[in-house]
């Protein structure tokens, strides 16, 4: 019988666009990595297993929903081609970083070990969270790259507290914890606005050590081409996105929704301006929270943003 009668059920793959999943770290090579990192470090017992840490599957799933056919083979005008240009690239998912039931540091320490292995392969490495707690461990895996890094952090918020509730790993400090690796030479702070955690003391301390910090109000006003242009070129970045630096009307799924963030063209111009000036090692995108999202509509913008982001890394020739 030559006539096709039936084909597979249909199913969610499990991974980002259906690219491999990672089973062991051995020998491991990839020309770009996506890790989900579910957990932060939490300020009370409630806020463990929170609706971020549901977020890295949600990203995946949303990823499938659309044939991943055309996201790979249609022209994207975003990209001025099709996402990987016609290059045979490895890209690879390594799933979620193991946490532990008795033990809540190992699930940092898994995620390291990974951004580790990953970084020492010279893969990108692309996070997705999680709460903005999960980028510490990431950041301090850069260590093994040897270089000196400029982190780029899109926020409404400063998170330059020391601790909340004695807990010094959570999302409120990841930027002070940031400032205190050796290899972390720069920071730039974009999109802060609002009221957040931050007291003047903290705003003070990241003035202090030499941050840069660029209000939402400021980036209206001079358009992003003028803040990236405040960033220096030929460096090695990279890039914390808490998903609310970004205007809740196109990233509703956050628990700090508020006014006045990037929208989506800044951020476009943002992805493929920066990987152009230099190498962008990683990136992480954090906070979304799923409960949250309206119609869809983050998960659009978010599947979209690592769409540019993965884009503008291949005709920035990163992987030839
Ligand atoms: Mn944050």
């Amino acid at each position: 019988m030559s006539k096709l009668l039936n084909e597979a059920p249909t199913k969610a793959p499990q991974t980002f666009l259906n690219f491999p999943l990672v089973k062991n770290f051995d020998d491991f090579s990839a020309d770009i990595a996506i890790l989900g990192v579910p957990f932060g470090m939490a300020y009370s017992v409630d806020g463990m297993a929170n609706d971020q840490s549901l977020a890295p599957d949600h990203i995946r799933h949303w990823s499938t929903r659309t044939e991943i056919e055309m996201t790979l083979n249609n022209y994207d005008f975003d990209l001025g081609g099709t996402l990987l240009d016609g290059k045979s690239l490895n890209i690879v998912d390594c799933g979620n970083a193991r946490a532990s039931l008795t033990d809540p540091l190992v699930h940092y320490e898994n995620a390291e070990a990974i951004a580790r292995t990953a970084f020492s392969a010279n893969s990108v490495l692309i996070t997705l969270g999680g709460d903005h707690g999960v980028p510490i461990p990431i950041m301090k895996a850069l260590e093994v790259l040897d270089k000196e890094i400029t982190l780029i952090h899109i926020d409404a918020h400063l998170d330059w507290r020391d601790e909340i509730n004695g807990e010094k790993n959570g999302y409120s400090s990841v930027i002070r914890r940031a400032s205190e690796l050796p290899h972390i030479k720069a920071i730039h702070q974009i999109g802060m606005r609002g009221i957040g955690s931050a007291q003047t003391q903290e705003v003070q301390d990241a003035i202090a050590h030499g941050s840069k910090i660029t209000t939402a109000y400021q980036l209206h006003d001079k358009g992003m081409d003028d803040v990236l242009a405040s960033i220096p070129d030929g460096g090695t970045y990279y890039l914390t996105i808490d998903a609310d630096g970004i205007d809740p009307t196109i990233m509703p799924a956050v628990l700090a929704q508020t006014a006045g963030g990037l929208n989506w063209v800044q951020l476009h111009k943002l992805i493929h301006g920066l990987v152009n000036k230099g190498r962008v090692v990683g990136m992480d995108l954090v906070e979304i929270t799923p409960s949250c999202d309206v119609g869809n509509i983050s998960m659009i913008h978010a599947e979209r943003l690592l769409c540019n982001f993965i884009g503008a890394t291949v005709r920035a020739g990163y992987y030839d």
